[in-house]
């Protein structure tokens, strides 16, 4: 079970009021206390940016997250608690101040050859297709690509100098110590054909370039762990994962919050059909990286409109699926944050460890807007109280923890009867039925096996047990 970490927000360790890598290294006993196994690190290197997305170095820490030596005892601290640590390696841009860019301006023919540059006017004409921006950026009278904006111009990966660079970076990262890479916008590494002159993404390219990557990588570390970002469809998601052994499951997201949401078992039935089909077949050769939240989307409980009992049961039905889950960091407090696509400072707010907002190893590097002090949001409130929503979350964690064999699970069935949703899963020998209870009243249910309750409330009578609203238990078979 991974936990995406954004270093600025969680513990500063220098008081400086920054996140870094020393205050991390002293909060990895919460993490490990959470059930968690391996860290998902957002970008350390050198960037202008405050989220790391675009780097300006990516042989150097970004001095506000502490030294190399830093990361190195970060990392070490974290393999001896049994978490492992991928890095998201932002490859596809650079910074607009990397030296690589500022050089090729200044004319310099082998930095030239690491961007694309506007060869034909009619190039001009090309969108993304998110929304129909141009992609073409000028600077000094000249026009390069950025996809994604002008501070951050595209590496053009045809260059096989650049390509041999990348693995030279990877080769850095991976022998200080991090166990692999979540790398970012997987499949805009080829995004727009030159013969063409317009954006599409080049599939086959793209893999037969994280082939190179991946397989670089393995030669260090044959157990490297890597998760791609491919916001697509199933089946493209699947020719990525195949590569990189897990791909995130963005189209699960949206249906567990959208069916909890609308209180909608249904909808999750007809969606686990589609979304997770390869798990109700018999050979797994990679995994769903499983998710509700990530940097880039509204958190739970600003999606569910402060329901606490929805954000309870989604994650309960989250984490009774097969895959690697990966838990977005804050959510566990219940931390609020609505997603802006011009700003994505709402969500990455300071991890509010104190009730004031203040205190020792607290981030302050922004003010609090969606969480602020005295809302009760502070691990200082929730971790004493047995019933806070931090235990609660908690709990469920722990459920996932003691089942971890669900990560490789087959799915047997789903299906939804009267409100609530039924999973049966299986592996090596091991079945359970898993039952969600979508109900806004308790329901009674034959007892079939041992029955462990994941969230919410239960009792048990001799033949039968009954099963409160928005609760969730599984039935050991
Ligand atoms: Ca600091």
């Amino acid at each position: 079970m991974f936990y995406e970490l954004f270093l600025r927000s969680f513990a500063d360790g220098n008081g400086d009021g920054i996140g870094d890598f020393k205050g991390a290294t002293k909060r990895l006993d919460y993490l490990a206390e959470l059930g968690i196994t391996g860290i998902w690190l957002l970008p350390v290197m050198k960037s202008p940016s405050y989220h790391g997305y675009t780097v300006s170095d990516f042989y150097s820490i970004n001095p506000s997250y502490g030294t190399i030596e830093d990361a190195r005892e970060f990392l070490e601290c974290a393999h001896a608690k049994g978490i492992k640590v991928i890095l998201d390696m932002p490859l596809n841009h650079t910074a607009i101040n990397h030296q690589w860019f500022l050089r090729a301006l200044a004319g310099d023919k082998s930095h030239r050859k690491k961007y694309l540059w506007l060869e034909r006017p009619e190039w001009l004409e090309a969108r993304r297709h998110w929304d129909n921006q141009g992609v073409w950026s000028k600077l000094n009278g000249e026009y390069y690509y950025a996809l994604f904006g002008p501070g951050s111009p595209d590496l053009n990966y045809e260059n096989p100098e650049l390509r041999e660079e990348a693995k030279r970076i990877l080769s850095f990262w991976l022998s200080l110590g991090f166990d692999g890479f979540r790398f970012d916008a997987a499949k805009h590494i080829f995004d727009f054909s030159t013969e063409r002159g317009k954006c599409e993404y080049q599939h086959a390219k793209n893999l037969a370039f994280w082939k190179e990557m991946t397989e670089h990588c393995r030669k260090i570390n044959p157990d490297a762990i890597f998760v791609s970002e491919v916001w697509d469809d199933p089946d493209v998601v699947d020719l990525y994962s195949s590569i990189f052994g897990i791909g995130f499951n963005f189209p699960l997201a949206y249906a567990i919050k959208e069916s909890v949401m609308e209180l909608n078992p249904n909808r999750m039935v007809e969606a686990l059909y589609h979304v997770m089909n390869r798990y109700f077949e018999d050979v797994l050769q990679y995994s769903s990286g499983i998710f509700l939240t990530n940097h880039d989307m509204s958190r739970l409980l600003s999606y569910m409109k402060g329901d606490k009992e929805k954000a309870h049961l989604a994650l309960s039905v989250l984490l009774t699926l097969p895959g690697i889950p990966f838990i977005y960091y804050g959510e566990e407090l219940g931390m609020k944050g609505e997603y802006n696509e011009f700003a994505n400072e709402a969500q990455l707010e300071p991890f509010p460890w104190f009730e004031l907002g203040s205190g020792p190893m607290q981030t302050e590097w922004k003010a609090f807007t969606s969480n602020p002090p005295y809302s009760g949001t502070s691990y200082e409130v929730q971790s004493n109280e047995s019933n806070s929503y931090f235990s609660k979350y908690k709990n469920i964690l722990h459920f996932r923890k003691n089942n971890n064999w669900i990560d490789s699970a087959k799915i047997l069935e789903v299906k939804a009867e009267n409100n609530i949703l039924f999973i049966s899963v299986e592996s090596k020998g091991k079945v359970a039925l898993i039952v969600h209870n979508f109900d806004q009243k308790t329901v009674i249910l034959d007892k079939k096996g041992n029955i462990v309750l994941i969230n919410g409330e239960l009792s048990e009578q001799k033949n039968s047990f009954s099963l409160g609203r928005m609760s969730s238990a599984m039935i050991e078979q």
